[in-house]
């Protein structure tokens, strides 16, 4: 197999089981990315202008795997800035996933993957609460056919908030059911605040499907309201792929350095799983 650029280990032996059991090529792009980039973190970019935004990926681009966005968070929205700032994300090598977290039935989701953010033409990664049955999967990939595209979806088998109802008896176990064999499905977004819930979702997916957790910091406990947080390497021991960190890094008054010692932490936590 050939070493990515820049990447002193494979894949295959940095990510172990995962790259092998896993069925969503993009999948196997993250884990090539995260690799070359010794990176896997995912920058929560929660900011409310292009100009922000802009600022933030040039500060930051070199130490993420992937660039998470809202985008009907941005004030001053247009369809040429937002395909500016992708073009800026791709050439720092990073996927993109817009954490829509769709919840519609499967046609209705499909539509509201174009509408006017297009979502399907730019966004590689989108989440997706299953409550209205697993057929939103199929929804939301034939809206990346409609512009021959392809991309995965995350499932929302836990949230990082307190007092979320997926944490109802059955819930994950049913989204993870419901998800684990579609091709479509990227992985499962788990609670970062929790290495104990982590480590119970990964018994439950298994090595076929990445784990993404939010709620993670590297101050660890309460955040804004309801907000929780767990420490970086004790969610990627528990099984995570890879951490959603927003405020921990823009909010830091020295974003770069920040950026890189959740990176460093991530990747050395990998290496210590792979070597397990
Ligand atoms: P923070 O600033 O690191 O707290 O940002 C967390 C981000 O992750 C934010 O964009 C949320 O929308 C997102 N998130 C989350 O916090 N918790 C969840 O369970 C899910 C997404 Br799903």
């Amino acid at each position: 197999m050939r070493t990515q650029p820049g990447c002193l280990m494979e894949p295959a032996e940095v990510w172990g089981a995962r790259w092998d059991a896993c069925d969503n090529s993009l999948s196997r792009r993250y884990m090539e990315v995260a690799c070359r980039k010794q990176s896997l973190v995912i920058l929560a970019a929660d900011l409310r202008t292009m100009s922000g935004l802009n600022e933030l990926i040039d500060q930051v681009g070199p130490h993420l795997a992937a660039l998470k966005t809202h985008v009907d968070l941005v004030d001053d929205w247009t369809a040429k800035g937002w395909a500016d700032f992708c073009a800026k994300a791709s050439s720092y090598d990073l996927l993109l996933f817009e954490d829509r977290k769709f919840a519609d039935i499967g046609p209705i989701s499909r539509g509201q993957m174009a509408g006017a953010y297009d979502i399907r033409s730019w966004a590689n990664i989108v989440t997706a609460h299953g409550i209205s049955g697993p057929d939103i999967v199929d929804g939301l990939c034939a809206g990346w056919n409609d512009v021959g595209r392809e991309g995965g979806v995350l499932l929302l088998a836990q949230m990082s908030s307190r007092g979320n109802l997926l944490e109802l008896p059955g819930y994950t176990d049913g989204m993870v059911q419901a998800g684990i064999s579609n091709p479509g499905v990227f992985g499962f977004i788990g609670n970062g605040s929790s290495p104990d819930e982590l480590t119970v979702l990964r018994k439950k997916v298994g090595d076929k499907k990445l784990i993404w957790t939010p709620g993670v910091n590297l101050a660890v406990g309460d955040g804004e309201m309801g907000q929780r947080y767990g420490n970086p390497n004790d969610a990627i021991q528990a099984g995570s792929d890879g951490i959603i960190v927003g405020s921990g890094i823009y909010k830091s008054s020295e974003r770069k350095d920040v950026a890189k010692a959740y990176a460093d932490i991530s990747w050395q936590a990998l290496l210590g799983r792979s070597g397990q």
